[in-house]
């Protein structure tokens, strides 16, 4: 595989929406080619396993396990029908959330075993890895709020309790200090556009110097 996975991870509202949109733009006017996509979703069966996992869909209360297992769901078909090929024709990838958002939420936040959830990562991802994992980190707090600013209303996991989402921060942060050649950490309480200096600086500093880059 020659092409390049960069994923983005955090709590919620921390700004990986807006953030793998802006390193898009900026890969590609610089001549690389360059998919852009989430989880969970990024793929027709993966939009409608979202749905289920964030909306309600079922309207039955969704039991943790089942929940884990729909998000790796998602991410078996994103990695062997999009994912896997994409890398295989050399291009670039800027994923928003992927392996690790499951060992934060589903193991720190939920409670199950971080090592299974690594084994079931395995199972669904096949040989697909990422180069580099930018971590916007921020209060969980003060994502939430930004969250809830941008959408008026809380969606199903946005509304569990707040030391869930402190959990699954601190989560992140170990995951983090445990592989620190893939992670890095970025301050995404910092205003947006030094968030984007930052992804880019750590895009450079470990993957290479950009085509037309001079700083
Ligand atoms: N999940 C996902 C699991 O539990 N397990 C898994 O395995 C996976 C893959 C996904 C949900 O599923 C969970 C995690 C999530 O709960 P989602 O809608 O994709 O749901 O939710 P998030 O990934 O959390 O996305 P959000 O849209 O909530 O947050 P983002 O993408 O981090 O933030 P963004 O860019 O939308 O920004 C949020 C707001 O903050 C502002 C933006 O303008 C926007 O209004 N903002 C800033 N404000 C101030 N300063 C900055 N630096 C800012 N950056 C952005």
């Amino acid at each position: 595989m020659t092409g390049k996975l960069i994923t983005f991870e955090g709590p919620e509202g921390g700004g990986k929406s807006t953030h793998a949109r802006r390193l898009a733009e900026e890969l590609r006017a610089r001549g690389i080619s360059v998919l852009t996509t989430r989880e969970p979703g990024g793929t027709p069966t993966g939009e409608i396993i979202r749905d289920l996992l964030q909306n309600d869909l079922a309207k039955e209360p969704l039991c943790d396990a089942a929940e884990a297992l729909l998000f790796c769901a998602s991410r078996a078909q994103l990695c062997r029908n999009v994912l896997g090929p994409a890398l295989a024709r050399g291009e670039w990838i800027v994923l928003d959330r992927f392996t690790d958002s499951t060992l934060a939420y589903q193991g720190y936040g939920r409670g199950f075993d971080v090592d299974t959830l690594r084994r079931m990562n395995d199972f669904a991802t096949g040989e697909v890895r990422p180069a580099l994992t930018l971590l916007l980190d921020l209060p969980a707090e003060e994502g939430l709020g930004r969250a809830l600013a941008r959408s008026g209303g809380k969606d199903r996991i946005e509304s569990a309790p707040i030391d869930f989402h402190r959990r699954l921060r601190e989560g992140y942060l170990e995951l983090a200090r445990r592989e620190p050649g893939r992670f890095a950490v970025i301050d995404a309480t910092a205003p947006v556009d030094a968030v984007s200096a930052a992804v880019r600086r750590a895009v450079e500093e470990r993957l290479g110097p950009l085509p037309g880059a001079n700083g």
